[in-house]
């Protein structure tokens, strides 16, 4: 069941071609969910154009955003889900909502090309210790332009910034080379799909490799500038939410 937002204002809302609710309309991402008073984390389904999509909301307050609603995108944390995936996966999602999950690249693009959002990385090592790093602006181009990343207003968590690097690059997976290298990060470096250049500085969708590896291997999840190494880590969170 799509989460309804219902307000005041009288907005006609059509499932299908029926007029379900004139007071209400369908949840787009996580900031619709819990503007509709459902405040609790956990996977909800709200609307696309392409039918129902399933979504994980963290609706933890932290720092910078006391409301807390924020549309996970991306969730590494045990290895359970094989991240080693084509074209077609990364544009349609893949993985466990509850878990470890990619949630396609179409739809975020369709949200961020809807309304203006922000990206908060959240990042863990295999001690415990936690950094994030925050970019007041994040959005996704469409397909045709080979979903391209724009990221900008960089904020520290203690993380640093890995992503600014690859900013404006194209998103590359082993069976579509998109990226500046001579040969393809996807395949040749990273195991994973992401916005690669040359090749990358964070790799969070690379090989989960449960901390077993030395600074030399670098395709694991990483994110560089936190220690300044390139060692994977247990878990990386990658979430949006709408800045009103
Ligand atoms: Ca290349």
């Amino acid at each position: 069941m799509i989460v309804l937002l219902c307000l005041s204002a009288v907005f006609p809302v059509l499932m299908g071609t029926e007029v379900i609710n004139s007071n209400c309309l369908l949840a787009t991402d996580c900031s619709d969910v819990y503007l509709s008073d459902k405040t609790s984390s956990g996977v909800y389904t709200v609307s696309s154009v392409d039918g129902p999509v399933q979504i994980y909301c963290d609706m933890i307050p932290s720092g910078e955003n006391a409301k807390g609603h924020w549309t996970v995108i991306l969730r590494r944390m045990d290895g359970e889900v094989n991240f080693y995936r084509p074209w077609d996966s990364y544009k349609r999602g893949f993985g466990n909502k509850e878990g470890e999950h990619w949630l396609g690249l179409e739809f975020i693009h369709l949200l961020t090309r809807r309304n203006r959002y922000k990206l908060r990385v959240d990042l863990e090592d295999f001690d415990g210790t936690k950094a994030y790093a925050v970019y007041e602006s994040f959005s996704v181009d469409s397909e045709a332009d080979g979903y391209k990343l724009h990221v900008s207003g960089f904020v520290d968590g203690g993380a640093g910034d890995s992503l600014s690097y690859q900013n404006g690059m194209k998103f590359t997976t082993f069976d579509k080379d998109q990226d500046l290298w001579k040969n393809n990060c996807a395949l040749q470096h990273n195991m994973g799909g992401f916005w690669f250049k040359d090749c990358d500085h964070t790799s969070p969708t690379g090989l989960y490799l449960w901390g077993k590896e030395d600074d030399s291997v670098h395709f694991g999840p990483h994110w560089h500038h936190w220690k300044k190494n390139w060692k994977s880590l247990k878990a990386i969170t990658m979430k949006i939410t709408r800045v009103m």
